[in-house]
């Protein structure tokens, strides 16, 4: 190393102390920053850097974007953007790109004005990324110039050093994630391919490319289509109602508004909302304004076209969003997020501004495409007939008092506990693992409902339908709900419902259409925490008279060390194959057992799964389900 002048060095370590305290309480409470520190709170430190380099896309400064997963559990990413700023910064004496990284909440801008990601919801500062990696390297092409820093847990290793002349121009920064901040380091290569497509989606004609260094060969995501391009991959492999899809995009008083739709002949409505690039999953005021000129655009055109008589009743909402895929994305100066997750966007006036672009848009496009308007009107209508037929099958069901009814199934073995917070419904597959699941279970709080064979799936019938099985009656009535409209949370007598199905192709199936019935009907269910999945053993493992039960391969491997000698290993088929103790020992005890908590959080990825694991095509969705059990991320609870 060189030698420097002391006064300088002094100085220099003056400043890092100063850093050091500014960013000690990223370091002291991760989470306030990120989330959490498990991978969703990791891949937080990927998304803010990415939002940065898109922010400068959304300037019109940049259109190349490349995230690399290095072998070394790095990550980097480089932009051709203007380049962080390195001059020296007025007030804190020192280079702009060390104040960017190293001061807290500095934001990288500098100003206001221009359409931002990184202001928004996980807008928490490249800082925050720089204080929660063990090392951090910034270069930045700039003014004909090479810059570079490193650091080490947020603190600056030197000064900003010039590494000499270039022509390039851009930011590449280029982390290690602190082993002392996150239990797992690991990046998941899936999370991030979704989020860099979703982004190039949202973005048309931005190159966004991942390297997995790990693997062959780089994957590069680049649409000229945009949300356009987005709502035919929702719609990829389904039958379609209109062939042109309906695309615009506009400006009205500085809002960008993009919405793309496409009508599919299932029964499912996909909506996904953005607000500058960030999925706004409690929709807001762009939905809002979206819902509202759809019914009414569709309503106008089908009475003035005489499909609606002055007789008939309006198309519900409901009903013109039947097979829906649409994508809204709007972008703006100064985005409110509110609601619970922060994911609804609250700015009012965005309401008028994405109905006017819809209804001038929509109702031009009915007019220039006769015969799709006719098919998307068709398709409402049949929608609406449906819909009556469904509430008729719902009412005679309901006055046969099947599914409010105080009669439990016969079939259910409830617990003696009432409180519903302490109970759990355990919905097993078979009549037989039923038996032993009644056997073996805790009978205060635990019930037991047995379903006999394959559940209807719902991806692929109607409400009216889905309720001429007597399972899902079974199993409404023992939920005590009720369904759709008459949908009671607080009725709900069960706060653990548990599925509990074979380890094999079989049960992974009865699973999936379990998940997705939930998912369709009851996704408040779901999104309060209430639907689990039963976690049986792996192998089990005999030797003599002992048998042991374990539910990894790791686990098979040591036990088999332990018992030593040549003990017998099989693989666990069924819950048919213990007996009720061991069942309880294994499975249900809550002291003992591992119980998956079903969470859903992107509705695109959802739909995509269910897609392939619903098709008709066997043989995929076989192989799907082996590969992905559980077709939903879960958490270890
Ligand atoms: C501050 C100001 C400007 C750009 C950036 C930061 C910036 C940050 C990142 C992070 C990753 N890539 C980035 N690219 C740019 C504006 C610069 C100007 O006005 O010239």
């Amino acid at each position: 190393m060189a030698a420097k002048p002391l006064g300088a060095d002094i100085a220099y370590d003056a400043e890092q102390i100063q850093v050091l305290e500014g960013l000690d309480p990223v370091r002291r409470r991760p989470g306030m920053y990120i989330g959490s520190t498990d991978v969703t709170g990791l891949h937080h430190l990927v998304w803010e850097i990415i939002d940065n380099s898109v922010d400068e896309a959304l300037a019109g400064e940049c259109d190349r974007v490349l995230v690399t997963l290095h072998e070394d559990g790095s990550c980097s990413v480089v932009d051709n953007g203007r380049g962080i700023p390195t001059a020296i910064h007025p007030k804190e004496r020192r280079s702009s790109l060390e104040v960017v990284l190293t001061v807290l909440h500095a934001g990288g801008k500098f100003g206001g004005g221009g359409y931002k990601v990184s202001g928004g919801l996980h807008g928490v500062g490249l800082s925050v990324v720089n204080a929660l990696s063990s090392k951090l390297q910034v270069w930045v092409y700039r003014d004909g110039r090479e810059h570079f820093q490193e650091y080490e847990r947020g603190v600056p290793t030197a000064p900003v050093r010039e590494l000499g002349k270039s022509a390039n121009r851009g930011t590449t920064i280029r982390f290690w994630p602190d082993p002392q901040v996150f239990p797992d380091t690991g990046f998941e290569r899936e999370a991030i391919l979704h989020r860099i497509r979703e982004m190039a989606f949202l973005n048309k004609r931005l190159m966004l490319i991942l390297d997995d260094e790990k693997l062959g060969s780089p994957y590069t995501f680049y649409f000229e289509g945009g949300i356009l391009s987005f709502v035919k991959h929702l719609n990829h492999g389904k039958a379609l109602a209109n062939q042109v899809p309906f695309y615009v995009d506009r400006e009205v008083d500085s809002t960008q508004i993009e919405i793309a739709l496409q009508y599919n002949q299932t029964y499912v409505e996909t909506v996904l909302s953005f607000a500058n690039n960030i999925r706004t999953a409690e929709g807001g005021s762009h939905v809002t304004g979206f819902r509202a000129a759809l019914t009414n655009v569709l309503n106008r055109y089908a009475r003035k076209a005489g499909w609606l008589k002055d007789s008939d009743p309006n198309l519900s909402g409901e009903d013109v969003r039947e097979g829906l895929a649409a994508v809204i994305s709007v972008k703006l100066l100064e985005p409110q997020f509110e609601g619970q997750t922060k994911t609804k966007l609250g700015n009012a006036e965005v309401q008028g501004q994405v109905s006017t672009v819809l209804m001038d848009g929509l109702g031009q496009y009915l007019d220039e495409n006769p015969a799709e308007g006719r098919r998307i009107i068709e398709k409402s209508l049949t929608a609406a007939r449906a819909r009556e037929a469904a509430r008729k099958a719902r009412d005679l069901v309901q006055r046969k008092s099947l599914l409010e009814s105080s009669t439990l199934p016969g079939k259910l073995a409830d617990c003696s506990e009432r409180d519903p917070a302490k109970c759990e419904l355990y919905i097993v597959e078979g009549d037989s693992a039923g038996g032993t699941a009644k056997a073996g279970r805790d009978r205060r709080t635990q019930a037991i409902l047995p379903l006999r064979g394959k559940i209807l799936n719902v991806e692929k019938a109607r409400l009216d339908k889905v309720l001429t099985s007597e399972e899902i009656r079974n199993l409404i009535t023992a939920l005590g709900t009720g369904i759709g409209e008459r949908f009671e949370y607080a009725k709900l007598r069960y706060h653990r419902i548990i599925t509990m199905t074979d380890a094999d192709v079989d049960g992974s199936h009865i699973r999936t259409l379990l998940l997705t019935f939930f998912y369709r009907y009851f996704p408040e269910l779901i999104n309060n925490g209430h639907v689990y999945m039963a976690q049986p053993p792996l192998y089990k493992i005999t030797k003599g008279k002992q048998t042991v039960w374990v539910y990894s391969d790791v686990e098979r491997d040591q036990t088999v060390k332990k018992m030593g000698g040549k003990p017998e290993v099989s693989r666990f088929k069924g819950l048919g194959e213990m007996n009720a103790d061991q069942l309880w020992d294994t499975t249900m005890n809550p002291e003992s057992r591992t119980l998956l908590k079903v969470e859903v959080d992107d509705a695109a990825a959802v739909n995509d799964i269910f897609e392939r694991l619903m098709g008709s095509d066997v043989e995929p969705r076989k192989k799907f389900i082996q590969a992905h059990a559980a077709s939903v991320r879960n958490l270890d609870i």
